[in-house]
């Protein structure tokens, strides 16, 4: 089972309803009902949010969103009103909050991998597919697809990992033809940002998007988008498909949590020590690493 080693109090703002405390964000309404989503500088790793975060992770992640919405809005809107912090809000909120349209949200991860990791592989190998879709013979961990594919997951109960499930079963659910439209804008949203990625130096192998409906029936880009949070970012010239590749950002809190010097017992699902000076630093270096290599902007 996944957790906090301590779970954070949400901050109490005058003028705003607290709906939910994420692993890393927090979300709340405001008195417009908007949504006001609040990314911390939490990190999770192996199910477990560890201690201490990591510093300016919150606005990072924020500000790398933001600059990809801005690249995307051509193919799709999106849901961010503002970014301004709201009244009465702690000014350590500037540059991590956003406040959001309430939408209707389709409750489908809307999975595009362009790459073979993680879940697809253990799939793959089992079945030789993912998600129902059929991939040929010989690929490993790490390989590029023929062509990327669209691997829809359901949002699990609390605690639980997403469930992947087959295009057919989200047709069934929503309809064939919102089924479709979650498709086209997953892979064509993917098509465009793994190119960009690419021109960085950056492999992009898989992403999440979450959309939202507008009362019109269309579809609008919701959550985070194209974090490392919700995305594998892999170092284009260290890429080598037949094991597992090297993630940009948390590689060293893993490497770290599963060495002897951790003291850790993952299977014991007891909770992590905190995390050594040493591995926070470095990790903060790899996020800034992604945001300048992505942006061309240098971070502070
Ligand atoms: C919505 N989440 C996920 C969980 C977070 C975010 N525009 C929207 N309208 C209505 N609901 C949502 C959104 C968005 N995005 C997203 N849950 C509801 C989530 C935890 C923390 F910041």
């Amino acid at each position: 089972m996944s957790g906090f080693v301590t779970k954070p109090e949400p901050v109490e703002v005058p003028g705003l309803t607290h709906i939910h405390t994420g692993k890393v964000r927090e979300l709340y309404t405001d008195a417009d009902d908007n949504l006001v989503m609040v990314a911390s500088d939490r990190i999770s790793a192996y199910d477990w949010v560890l201690e201490p975060g990591i510093p300016d992770k919150g606005r990072i992640l924020t500000s790398l969103s933001l600059w990809w919405f801005d690249l995307l809005a051509d193919l799709y809107p999106n849901h961010v009103l503002s970014t301004d912090v709201p009244a009465g809000a702690p000014a350590d909120w500037a540059g991590r909050t956003l406040v959001c349209r309430r939408l209707d949200m389709v409750p489908v991860e809307c999975v595009a991998r362009g790459y073979l990791a993680g879940s697809g592989t253990v799939e793959y190998r089992a079945s030789g597919s993912v998600c129902g879709v059929a991939l040929p013979e010989g690929l490993t961990e790490g390989s590029e697809l023929p062509e990327p594919i669209f691997t829809p997951a359901t949002k699990a109960e609390v605690g639980e990992h997403d469930e992947n499930v087959s295009f057919a079963y989200v047709a069934e659910r929503h309809g064939a033809e919102l089924a479709d439209a979650l498709r086209r804008a997953t892979l064509s949203v993917y098509g465009r940002a793994r190119d960009i990625a690419r021109e960085r130096g950056l492999v992009l192998a898989d992403t999440k998007f979450e959309f939202g409906l507008d009362p019109a029936g269309g579809l609008v880009l919701a959550d985070e988008v194209l974090t490392p949070d919700s995305s594998r970012y892999w170092p284009a010239d260290r890429w080598a498909p037949g094991h597992a590749q090297p993630s940009f950002d948390k590689q060293y809190v893993r490497d770290w949590l599963t060495s002897p010097e951790s003291g850790w017992d993952r299977v014991a699902d007891t909770p992590p020590p905190d995390m050594p000076e040493e591995v926070v630093t470095r990790t903060h270096e790899k996020y800034v690493e992604v945001y300048e290599r992505l942006t061309g902007n240098r971070w502070a």
